[in-house]
């Protein structure tokens, strides 16, 4: 059924998407006359000013207001610095909503399955359940496994509700964080005190002095990346194991023509892990073959796939923007969504093929999707279930709308803070300071998280590809998670030996000595944590200063899209890091918000906001100040600074 509405396309695929597959299928919505975000966003350009620069109030409602210079106050007298600073905290309180909800939501099933209410769940990693209870004292000491996660669970659900303590998790940081956000009284109380109290700030008439909205936008960040996310993350690897290094494929290539394929796509790691487990079922594949296809291939978009590719090697399909482009494959019969980063539009590109959108959580609906009540109390039983339904549709499938493009990666993910930790030193000398050392001599100049999503407003995939690969030639280890560990994934460059190539010799040395890539997945947007986890390791071990905020390390969101990724960046500026932006954030009308992230910042914790939206400037930017904090902490040795030239860049 063809969308009439759709007008010819003023931008080639090739300038809105970078990668072969992606550009196949693009070509192949714009000729079906299918409606996608990319053309969306053709009828979206001329967007807002008032938006982009944060100044339109619409909170309450004698406004909308909208500020300008002849109107430099809204109704009530709220002025542009205010009214940004409001926008720009709830941005935040609604990513930090986001991850804390995912986390309550396995904290809750942690706690259902020590009180043996789960008959499919388990506790799959015990050291990890052990580990974690260790580090906020929980006797673990002739205790059954289920009366220590119960404790366990009891302890995070209070991380939720706090009313007046502030938050455990905390103390997981650097003793000197923690000192900071002591004096400069950002530590958040409970999580969920924190995202009702700056709704409260927000309402009409409450905060209006910008810089405490701001120092409060730090503090409900750290109820996210100090609280709900890193509980998120410790409880996904207790119930399902902590990632070590797994060997998979991406991209749209992944999908087989002569199987039933299925999509996962979110980010909670619940019902996509047991859906895992059910495909290969014996009776499933009966099921399959019975349906006439070889059997059944599981792949996951965006963070959901992340989950399962860094415990089960589970292949991704993609990573955000390609979304509706999976299902322009006219190859997948069921796209099983969660919650987070979901286009409503599915079900309207669904409907020219026979996929079947299903939607597994009551918090998560679309028009057009089928709602599924999956039964997490009989969780198998109810994947399998579902899994059944998808193969049901292979026989609906219309084999001459089929294009899977044969565009795929060989990747290798898994890299949890473990994992990197025992690939340093093995079982008995696991420790992280091989990696120190390699820092300090300047074999490895510094590191960089590369985090987040893909954005329409530019040739997706194309920054992060370009920045990694320039950061990895200067010696700088790479750090990755999202939809951006996705891009490098895609182009190949997350397995040894493709990425070595291009590493510069310092790093290059140290990874084959060690065998891990210059660019390392460690995971899903909630597992930024392991990026600050990974920090905390590198200053506990010593050597490189007492302070995250001294670390020659930067973290880059070079195609950001999501409110998750503003509370991210906070977290890590409000822990020490600075933070790159690809893409602005909406606070130009206000130079007061501005200045305050971007200078004020680092008077408070060390690290600011920069926004740099060209790839190469952003390398430079972060090589700088790699260099300048290695010349503070007084083990500079001058290293060879090469960026790429075009033909190193054609090559990658
Ligand atoms: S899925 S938040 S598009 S990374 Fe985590 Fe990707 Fe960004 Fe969603």
């Amino acid at each position: 059924m063809a969308n009439e509405t759709v007008k010819a396309p003023a931008i080639k695929p090739e300038e809105r998407v970078s990668d072969p597959a992606s550009v196949e299928v693009l070509k192949k919505a714009e000729k079906e006359c299918i409606e996608t975000c990319f053309s969306r966003y053709d009828t979206q350009k001329n967007q807002c000013k008032f938006g982009t620069s944060g100044v339109c109030c619409k909170i309450c409602h004698m406004g909308p207001c909208r500020i300008t210079p002849k109107s430099p106050r809204g109704i009530c007298g709220a002025d542009a610095d205010t009214i940004v600073a409001r926008n720009y905290l709830r941005e935040v309180v609604a990513g930090t909503a986001a991850h804390s909800d995912h986390g309550r939501h396995l904290v809750l099933l942690l706690k259902k399955v020590a009180e043996g209410r789960e008959k499919d769940y388990t506790i799959k990693d015990v050291p990890a359940l052990l580990r974690y209870s260790q580090c906020y004292g929980i006797k673990t000491d002739g205790r059954s496994n289920e009366e220590i996660a119960l404790e366990l669970s009891e302890l995070f659900i209070m991380e939720f509700s706090s009313q007046e303590e502030p938050l455990k998790t905390l103390r997981l940081a650097p003793e000197k964080q923690q000192a900071v956000w002591k004096n400069t009284k950002v530590e958040p109380l409970g999580i969920d005190r924190m995202v009702v109290e700056s709704m409260h700030r927000t309402h009409m008439g409450v905060d209006h002095d910008y810089r405490n909205i701001l120092k409060q936008a730090f503090r409900t960040s750290l109820a996210d990346g100090w609280g709900g996310a890193r509980v998120a993350s410790m409880v996904s690897d207790i119930l399902f194991g902590t990632p070590s290094p797994v060997r998979s494929t991406a991209n749209l290539g992944v999908l087989q023509v002569d199987t039933v394929n299925i999509i996962v796509h979110g980010h909670e790691p619940s019902l996509s892990e047991m859906l895992a487990a059910a495909v290969s079922d014996p009776e499933i594949i009966a099921y399959a073959k019975k349906a006439g296809a070889k059997g059944v291939t599981l792949a996951g978009l965006c963070c959901t796939a992340n989950e399962i590719l860094m415990r089960r090697g589970i292949p991704v399909a993609g990573n955000f923007l390609q979304q509706e482009l999976a299902i322009i494959t006219g190859a997948v019969e069921m796209m099983i969504v969660d919650v987070q980063c979901v286009m409503p539009s599915l079900p309207q590109v669904a409907k020219h093929y026979h996929t079947e959108i299903v939607s597994a959580t009551d918090i998560a609906r679309t028009i057009g999707a089928t709602y599924f009540d999956f039964d997490e109390d009989n969780a198998y039983e109810s994947a399998k279930s579902l899994i059944r339904k998808a193969i049901d549709n292979y026989g609906k499938r219309d084999p001459a709308k089929v294009a899977i493009p044969q565009y795929k990666n060989p990747l290798v993910a898994g890299f949890s803070v473990e994992a990197i930790r025992y690939m340093l030193g093995g079982t008995f000398r696991g420790s992280f300071r091989p990696l120190n050392d390699a820092i300090i001599s300047g074999r490895i100049r510094g590191v960089a998280g590369i985090v987040g999503c893909n954005n329409v407003k530019s040739t997706s995939d194309v920054y992060t590809n370009v920045l990694a690969a320039e950061l990895i030639k200067n010696n700088i280890l790479v750090l990755q998670t999202g939809c951006s560990a996705q891009c490098s994934g895609k182009a190949g460059c997350l397995t040894p030996e493709t990425a070595l190539q291009f590493a510069g010799a310092g790093l290059r040395e140290v990874c084959e000595t060690v065998g891990i890539p210059p660019m390392l997945h460690m995971g899903s947007c909630v597992d930024n944590v392991r990026i600050l986890e990974a920090a905390t390791e590198i200053v506990k071990e010593g050597g490189l200063g007492d302070d995250m905020s001294k670390l020659p390390a930067v973290g880059v969101a070079p195609e950001w899209m999501s409110e998750k990724a503003v509370a991210i960046g906070c977290y890590f500026v409000a822990s020490g890091v600075d933070v790159v932006l690809g893409v602005p954030f909406h606070i130009s009308g206000s130079a007061n918000v501005t200045r305050y992230l971007e200078e004020e910042a680092r008077e408070m914790f060390g690290g600011a906001f920069v926004t740099i939206e060209d790839p190469i400037e952003a390398a430079k930017w972060v090589m700088k100040t790699i260099e300048e904090a290695r010349d503070n902490l007084g083990i500079n040795k001058k290293a060879e600074r090469k960026l790429l030239d075009m033909k190193d860049r054609r090559g990658i």
